[in-house]
């Protein structure tokens, strides 16, 4: 009998075709969002599970999961898993690093320009019909070309966005807890610096680090209160590392010149002071929504999950120590 398993999102019918070879697959293609209890219920026969970040897989999931070998995450970042609990449960943890990294860089680009260009407010104010022709003070932006770009999380995305800066004459800093190699560092003329020389320098500070209790509002009041009044903040990688209220007080008292940000703490729940603002443009989580790289990245989680269910270490095993 084939292993079962459960693919806890909608995916491309592609993918339910390439797992169902290998195995009695229980999709979920109404998209129900199953939360903790719904994934414990359907949990309780499966050997493995493909999530996304909006899947809990707790502690009290995986109690409820006693067959379960594998949990293959269709994303980076895997701060929906607890990582202990299924090392203590001896369950494979996996990722898709590498095949979201453009696609998510891009998206970084996008909001910087549109931040530092008003294009979402001064759109929405076009389409109002506020525009009655040229004034010379309609929406003074912010120059990109020539400016400081700083990077805080210098891992293959962050690299990704800093190469992108080479065709904006952008002087690049970052801050990583490790400095890159000299090479790397070349490729994308980026120099290293300190993080209070980061957030004192950068013109736009685009954050790119997972979240974890050590990265939980690594940006909040007193980092903002270092920025330069004219510098732009920049969010694709998680909702916690920002402290979002201190964010918004900055916004609202220009100390700040603006925010784009693609993901929040507690999203889909938005702090309702962001929708306030002006100066923050604000997108739903899209950072690797292209339809190459979704799939792209919803094939890496399956082929992990297929390795794992057939005694393959899994590529892109997270929790190493569980691989005897
Ligand atoms: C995903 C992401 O699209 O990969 C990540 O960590 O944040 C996004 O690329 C999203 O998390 C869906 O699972």
């Amino acid at each position: 009998m084939k292993p079962r398993i459960l693919v806890a999102r909608e995916v491309f019918p592609e993918v339910l075709e390439h797992l169902r070879p290998h195995f009695e697959v229980d999709d979920n293609q109404a998209d129900v969002i199953l939360g903790v209890d719904g994934l414990k219920r359907r949990l309780a026969d499966k050997a493995g599970v493909m999530t996304a970040v909006s899947d809990p897989v707790n502690a009290e999931v995986i109690a409820a999961a006693p067959h379960l070998k594998a949990v293959c995450n269709f994303a980076v970042g895997y701060n929906n898993i607890d990582l202990a609990a299924c090392t203590r449960a001896g369950i494979m943890a996996t990722n898709t690093p590498g095949v979201l990294d453009d696609t998510t860089a891009d998206l970084a680009w996008a909001l910087l320009m549109a931040t530092a260009r008003h294009i979402q407010t001064s759109e929405h104010w076009l389409r109002a019909g506020h525009w009655k022709g040229f004034r010379m003070m309609d929406w003074l932006g912010t120059d990109v070309h020539h400016a400081t770009l700083g990077i805080l999380g210098m891992g293959r995305i962050g690299q990704a966005v800093a190469r992108r800066a080479l065709g904006f004459d952008m002087r690049v800093i970052y801050h990583n807890r490790s400095r890159l190699p000299a090479e790397k560092e070349a490729a994308c003329r980026a120099t290293w610096v300190d993080k209070e020389t980061l957030l004192r320098e950068a013109d736009f500070l685009v954050l790119l680090l997972p979240y974890s209790p050590a990265s939980h509002h690594i940006i909040g009041a007193a980092e903002l209160a270092l920025m330069k009044p004219t510098a732009h903040l920049i969010n694709v990688a998680r909702g916690g590392i920002v402290d979002d209220a201190a964010l918004i007080s900055a916004l609202r008292q220009r100390r700040l010149s603006g925010a784009a940000l693609d993901v929040f703490e507690g999203e889909p729940a938005l702090n309702p002071g962001f929708l306030e603002l002006d100066n923050v443009t604000l997108t739903p989580h899209i950072g690797s929504s292209s339809r190459a790289t979704r799939l792209a990245m919803a094939m890496t989680a399956a082929n992990n999950l297929i390795a794992a269910l057939s005694g393959q270490r899994p590529p892109n095993l997270v929790n190493t120590e569980v691989w005897k």
